[in-house]
């Protein structure tokens, strides 16, 4: 019997919800999934926002559907996933990509700082899942892909609150891989490596005199693969996670990151 069919990996007929997905990430990971046959609802703050990630995904010639909705927010949240369930359909596949990073000196963060990344980076994930998995249950399974960062594993400078959430949101995909996995739900992590999106544009800047930013240089020479990871990268993981290929994987985090967490580093000079 064969064991690897493109039927495997085949999405027709699920309903996917990305949040966050007018660009960056979620657009590619929407994208992909679109690609393998997947219905994709998206949401974003603002109706705007949402328009031009319509038009985004209409030019690729993808028809997906989006939502104003801030993940934050629980009642906003559910009333999202119940009108999805009316208008699209009952959501089969959840990527919570949604997030934001916030780059200060811990002790320079305010504590209001500090709370709005765990918000957005693990509050919402939570608030999110816990929304669809009880449709999930119904139907008899599902998919959950929770987008972690090397800051599930590592720390660095700057980036203590952010470094807290994805280290959280690392341990409730466990969790929730522990607690639904015996109702067939699928519960998983991604984990990207440095991807160029809007989010590291800072950290990519060229300086005044025409020179990499520091940051760009360390990264690629942290990088075995020698380059930014892409978007475009984490759509063949994130497909593999929302197909029935991965039927019997739960509570893995999945690092899409060229090597970086392999690699001590190349000698300077
Ligand atoms: P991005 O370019 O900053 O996009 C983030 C998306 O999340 C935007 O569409 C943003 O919408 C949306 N969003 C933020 N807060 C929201 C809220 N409260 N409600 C609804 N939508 C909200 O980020 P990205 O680089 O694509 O990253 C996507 C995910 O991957 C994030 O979870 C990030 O932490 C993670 N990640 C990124 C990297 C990387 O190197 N880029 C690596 C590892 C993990 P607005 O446009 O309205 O703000
Ligand atoms: C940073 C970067 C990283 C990436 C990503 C790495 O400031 O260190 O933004 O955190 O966003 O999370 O996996």
């Amino acid at each position: 019997m064969s064991v690897c069919t493109p039927k495997s990996f085949d999405l027709t007929g699920k309903v996917a919800l990305i949040t966050g997905a007018s660009y960056g990430i979620g657009f590619a990971i929407a994208t992909a999934m679109a690609n393998c046959g997947a219905t994709i609802v998206f949401n974003d703050l603002r109706q705007d926002l949402v328009d031009k990630g319509l038009a985004a995904y209409e030019a690729e010639g993808i028809k997906a559907h989006g939502y104003v909705c801030n993940v934050c927010d629980e009642d906003a949240v559910n009333a999202m996933v119940a009108q999805i369930k009316e208008e699209v359909g009952p959501i089969n596949i959840l990527v919570n990509n949604a997030g934001i990073i916030k780059r200060i000196p811990m002790i320079e963060m305010k504590a209001s700082e500090f709370r709005q990344v765990i918000d957005v980076d693990l509050n919402a994930p939570f608030i999110v899942s816990k929304a669809v998995i009880p449709g999930m249950i119904e139907m008899g399974g599902g998919k959950i892909i929770n987008i972690c960062s090397m800051m599930s594993e590592f720390g660095r400078e700057t980036v203590s609150a952010y470094a807290a959430a994805k280290g959280g949101l690392k341990m409730l995909t466990k969790n929730i891989a522990s607690e639904y996995g015996q109702y067939n739900i699928q519960c998983n992590g991604i984990g990207p490596g440095y991807i160029a999106t809007p989010q590291t544009a800072p950290l990519r800047e060229i300086q005044p005199d025409g020179s990499r930013h520091p940051f760009d240089q360390f990264i690629l020479a942290k990088t075995p693969a020698g380059r930014w990871g892409e978007a475009s990268d984490l759509g063949g993981p994130a497909v593999f996670l929302a197909s029935e290929a991965s039927d019997f994987v739960n509570g893995l985090i999945l690092y899409v990151d060229g090597g970086i967490a392999a690699y001590i580093g190349k000698q300077p000079g």
